[in-house]
């Protein structure tokens, strides 16, 4: 039995700085820098691999430019995408409060072009490592990820945790789903 290939369109959003950049680069195994980089534009990048149950995954990442308030661009960027991560920072409150906004924008876009049960998205709570400055707690991203019925998981792109859970079980998620369609 040959397994299906699976070519997915995964898009970044969430405020300016809380660490979407970052989690791609560990994603993809280029490593962590504190040196402020902001992502121009849009970028894409591509990742082919394996997955744990055999799945052929061509994994197309756009990566929102941060300063984006123009939620306009996000619209287009948002169309066609499969996979949808939502970052905040648990330092800051502000970009915790903006995830529903993010959302929302997103998926106005996505649901247009199809159902969104095969849309499953990611929220992160990003920068875990800084445990004195944390404002938002898990359990509220627990609360918001419900609410918004989305998975959830914590990470740190500094300390390189959490972050091959988030991308992959987001994937696995996407394929359970599928299978059902
Ligand atoms: N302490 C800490 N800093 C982080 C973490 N993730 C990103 N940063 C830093 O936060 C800043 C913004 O990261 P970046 O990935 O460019 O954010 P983006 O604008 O959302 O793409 C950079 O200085 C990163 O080094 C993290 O998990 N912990
Ligand atoms: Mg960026």
């Amino acid at each position: 039995m040959s397994l299906k290939r699976y070519r997915l369109k995964l898009i970044t959003a969430g405020d300016y700085a809380v660490g979407k950049t970052s989690l791609v680069k560990r994603f993809l195994g280029q490593g962590f820098s504190l040196d402020y980089g902001a992502t121009v534009g849009v970028e894409c990048i591509q990742k082919s691999y394996k997955d744990k149950e055999g799945h052929f995954v061509d994994l197309s990442i756009w990566d929102l430019a941060g300063q984006i308030l123009y939620r306009d661009l996000a619209k287009d960027y948002a169309r066609g995408a499969d996979l949808i991560i939502i970052v905040y920072d648990v330092t800051r409150k502000e970009s915790f409060d903006n995830v529903e906004g993010w959302y929302k924008t997103i998926f106005d876009v996505v649901e247009a072009g199809k159902s969104k049960e095969i849309t499953p998205c990611m929220i992160i709570g990003n920068k875990i490592d800084l445990r004195d400055r944390r404002v938002v707690t898990m359990d509220d991203g627990i609360k918001l990820s419900e609410k918004l019925d989305s998975l959830y998981v914590e990470t740190s792109a500094k300390e390189n945790q959490g972050i091959d859970e988030a991308f992959n079980n987001l994937i696995i998620e996407y394929i359970r789903i599928s299978k059902f369609l």
